[in-house]
């Protein structure tokens, strides 16, 4: 199949700010995969996401025929379907342990969501942040200048940014970069299981990089501005954010 048919069957529909989207666009590229964004806007992606894939959230991969909703149904299709630069291990044991730390980071990802946007929410920069991507018309970018009270509220609601739930999302925060540092120690080439590059590690880098903001992710600092700037600086000179860094500037490259 060329790159241009392909692109034409292969779809990702996503939030282009999205955690788990970001993680499917990389599977897809650290598979080789040529595929086409399709950015939707959050909230009326519902009925569309549930016709073809009975769910409500994104991702959703458009493969021909085959539609795969959620991210890591979408790792295990891609690992199944296109076996070559595997990112889960043949050994069974292996590929449990890379399918556990993938469902801790997983989870983690929706309280570094919550930290973030608890501090990019009030910030000058949270409708940038939120539509500044190509992918969104200009219609949909004047809309989101003149709504920005609604963004804040929206966000507010959808990721509870309140004070208890934000301080045990920090809380988890701290335990998932002491968890991840305590597997880095003595772990000279720094991948997490078996010695090399797999869904775990993805996952890991993908779930934190909101935190530590490379440059080649949907939240750089050239995108976010000072929002999280300070927060950052600490960050990213710990082992885990110079991992999620080293992983991202080894293992990142997109646009296929
Ligand atoms: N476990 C799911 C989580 C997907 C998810 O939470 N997606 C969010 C975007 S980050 C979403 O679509 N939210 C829309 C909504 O809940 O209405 C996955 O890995 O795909």
């Amino acid at each position: 199949m060329d790159k241009v048919t392909a692109m034409t069957r292969r779809v990702l529909y996503q939030f282009p700010l999205s955690l788990y989207c970001e993680k499917a666009a990389w599977l897809l590229d650290a598979k080789g995969l040529p595929h086409r964004c399709h950015n939707m806007i959050p909230g009326l992606q519902v009925p569309r996401a549930q016709w073809m894939a009975g769910l409500s959230t994104l991702p959703i991969l458009r493969d021909g025929k085959m539609v795969i909703g959620d991210s890591t149904a979408i790792a295990l299709w891609l690992e199944k379907q296109y076996p070559e630069l595997p990112l889960l291990p043949n050994d069974s044991v292996a590929r449990e342990k890379v399918l556990a730390l993938e469902g801790y980071f997983d989870e983690l990802g929706d309280h570094v969501r919550r930290c973030v946007w608890s501090v990019a929410v009030d910030g000058p920069q949270v409708e940038q942040i939120f539509w500044g991507f190509s992918g969104y018309g200009r219609v949909v970018r004047m809309i989101g200048r003149c709504t920005v009270p609604l963004l804040r509220r929206m966000l507010r609601w959808r990721f509870q940014l309140y004070p208890q739930q934000v301080e045990e999302s920090w809380q988890r925060v701290s335990d998932g970069l002491q968890f991840l540092e305590s597997l880095l120690v003595d772990n000279p080439n720094g991948y997490l299981v078996d010695g090399r590059f797999s869904l775990a590690d993805l996952t890991g880098a993908t779930m934190l990089a909101p935190l530590i903001g490379p440059e080649n992710s949907p939240w750089s600092a050239s995108r976010l501005g000072i929002a999280m700037s300070s927060e950052r600086r600490a960050l990213q000179e710990r082992l885990a954010g110079q991992w999620v860094l080293g992983m991202y500037a080894r293992h990142r490259h997109a646009g296929l």
